[in-house]
């Protein structure tokens, strides 16, 4: 109940921080991070996104905080251009369906980037299947607008919603991500195999990357690159951790 309060209080004393989680290619090298946000709550210390993003949303309160992200994200961005190694990384931000229906979505991502000078080409925007339960067009308008500046997009958690395959033909979309609970019993289980094969194959016939998040063994990702995949993200190769001490 009071954590409605605190989350006003959050936002306006910033007690938020971004984690970064590696994203490996098929040859193991760096390819960027996803950002993940944090609640470092004054008394109850930190606090997963899941726990108060569906607060977030009904509040509206995931506005200013999804605007934080994005500008924290693109300032990423603009460090690492500074740095041979690090210039092609890219960051994948998550997007609330609520962030992304605001009229003025387009206007924020274009804001964060112009004012931090990061390269739009290197920043990937994560959305989900509930967004297409919305007003297509409107998303479709809004994917076509800021994919012309260069901005990427992934759909998260892969499989897991109910929206019919059909969009995937529809959007410009460049990133598949397979759920982990695909991923965590590949080994075992023949059903989570068959749905992880899927969606690579049909990831592969539409031109689409894919990634597999929740990599935790050497045996999954083996077993995932015999199936084609071309990229990766779990604890096996980092879990996420705050900018400073990401190791690279
Ligand atoms: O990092 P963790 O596993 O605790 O994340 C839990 C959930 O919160 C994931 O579904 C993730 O997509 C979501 N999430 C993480 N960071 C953000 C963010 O900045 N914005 C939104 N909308 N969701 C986020
Ligand atoms: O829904 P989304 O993919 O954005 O959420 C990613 C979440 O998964 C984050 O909360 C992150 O902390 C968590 N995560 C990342 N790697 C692993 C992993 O290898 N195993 C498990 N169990 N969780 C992971
Ligand atoms: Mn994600
Ligand atoms: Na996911």
């Amino acid at each position: 109940l009071t954590l409605i309060g605190d989350l006003h209080e959050a936002v306006n004393q910033q007690q938020f921080t971004l984690f970064y989680q590696k994203q490996i290619n098929q040859y193991q090298q760096v390819v960027g991070v996803e950002a993940l946000l944090r609640w470092v709550h004054p008394i109850k210390g930190i606090i997963s996104p899941a726990d108060f993003i569906p607060l977030a949303e009904d509040t509206g309160l995931i506005v200013p905080i999804g605007e934080w992200v994005l500008q924290q994200a693109c300032e990423t961005l603009a460090k690492w251009a500074k740095t041979p190694a690090k210039a092609s990384f890219t960051v994948a931000v998550n997007i609330s369906v609520v962030q992304f229906s605001k009229k003025d979505f387009v206007q924020v991502v274009l804001k964060a980037l112009n004012s931090s000078k990061a390269n739009p080409g290197r920043l990937k925007l994560e959305i989900t299947e509930s967004l297409l339960a919305n007003n297509i067009s409107d998303v479709k308008a809004k994917m076509r607008e800021l994919k012309q500046h260069g901005i990427t997009f992934s759909i998260d958690d892969f499989g897991t919603g109910y929206s019919s395959l059909s969009y995937l033909k529809k959007l410009p979309l460049d990133q598949l991500k397979i759920d982990q609970s695909f991923v965590r019993d590949i080994i075992n289980s023949l059903n989570d195999k068959a749905i992880a094969q899927a969606v690579i194959t049909l990831a592969s016939s539409m031109d689409l990357e894919v990634i597999a998040e929740g990599v935790e063994t050497e045996a999954q990702r083996l077993l995932l690159q015999s199936m084609g995949c071309n990229a990766y993200q779990g604890y096996l190769f980092g879990k996420p951790c705050i900018f400073e001490e990401i190791q690279f």
